[in-house]
């Protein structure tokens, strides 16, 4: 364990529940890192997660924390924001926490722009429950729903933000984790609602029932598929053909950020008690 570990984990909570070989403890990695870089102090952080595997992170972090219901993470941050301008709010979510239980508030808190960093842990599977399909499963995958293969295409997360509104929106994988920490530093230092998809791996219910042998397998197929986005552009597209963009996606300073508009709510409302 390193000195980073012992300042921002929670070392009477280990062992954590993750499975050998997944890609949950590369982003915690990478997440206390950025905040290291960052320099923000553990206390005006605050880590608010959904439930699945990857919502388990804010029990094992020591900032302020709280573990909510599936699929509402971002209401609870919302409030925690609301309340509490001051704190610099991360949101966790699996892929099945925020875009199937939790697409609905996802959808509208890109387009709200209030100033929090969502990050995606997207492997692709409900993993803590065993290995339903998710709405990011790939079309033609094995799941303990689909044993014959999933029928439905998948989400692209990130276009999805985008579309809803989000002013900044990044990709990175586990496989990557020096670039994953680079784009959870931009998304927290971005005035309005930043989403960062990371592209992660279930070894144990996604990787097995889709012929990878081991979790260094799936790590580098994140290798081989991930591209960097300003490559992305130059290239045919056929060459991108089930591969996916990584890096920078999305960056925009137009909008305005929630708070200062909510701000001018308050301050009108204000204003017309006193006259
Ligand atoms: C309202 C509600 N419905 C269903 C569940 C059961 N449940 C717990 S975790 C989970 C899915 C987790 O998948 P994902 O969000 O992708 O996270 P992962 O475990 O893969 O990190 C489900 C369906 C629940 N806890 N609450």
């Amino acid at each position: 364990m390193g000195e980073i570990h012992e300042k921002y984990l929670r070392m009477d909570k280990m062992p954590h529940i993750w499975c050998a070989g997944c890609g949950n403890g590369i982003i915690m990695g990478a997440f206390i890192t950025a905040i290291d870089r960052l320099g923000y102090d553990k206390d005006e952080v605050a880590a608010v997660s959904g439930i699945g595997c990857s919502g388990r992170i804010t029990g094992y972090m020591d900032f302020n924390t709280i573990h909510t219901t599936h699929g509402r993470a971002l209401a609870f941050a919302t409030g925690i924001k609301l309340a509490k301008p001051r704190l610099k709010v991360f949101v966790f979510m699996g892929d099945g926490d925020a875009v199937a239980i939790g697409g609905n508030h996802l959808i509208h808190a890109c387009r709200r722009n209030l100033d929090m960093t969502a990050v995606i842990f997207n492997n692709h599977i409900y993993g803590m429950t065993g290995g339903q399909f998710s709405p990011t499963t790939f079309k033609n995958k094995n799941a303990t729903t689909a044993p014959y293969g999933t029928t439905d295409p998948d989400f692209d997360i990130a276009q999805l933000c985008i579309g809803a509104g989000a002013t900044y929106v990044a990709r990175g994988t586990s496989y990557h984790a020096r670039l994953l920490t680079d784009l959870i530093v931009k998304g927290a230092e971005h005035p309005g609602f930043s989403v960062i998809e990371v592209i992660t791996h279930c070894p144990v219910n996604f990787g097995r029932r889709n012929n990878f042998e081991s979790p260094a397998q799936m790590l580098l197929w994140q290798k081989e598929h991930g591209v960097a986005a300003r490559k992305a552009k130059t290239m045919p597209l056929e060459d991108m053909e089930g591969k996916f963009t990584i890096g920078e996606l999305y960056r925009s300073t137009e909008i305005p950020e929630y708070l200062e508009e909510y701000g001018r709510v308050i301050q009108a409302a204000n204003e017309e008690k006193k006259s």
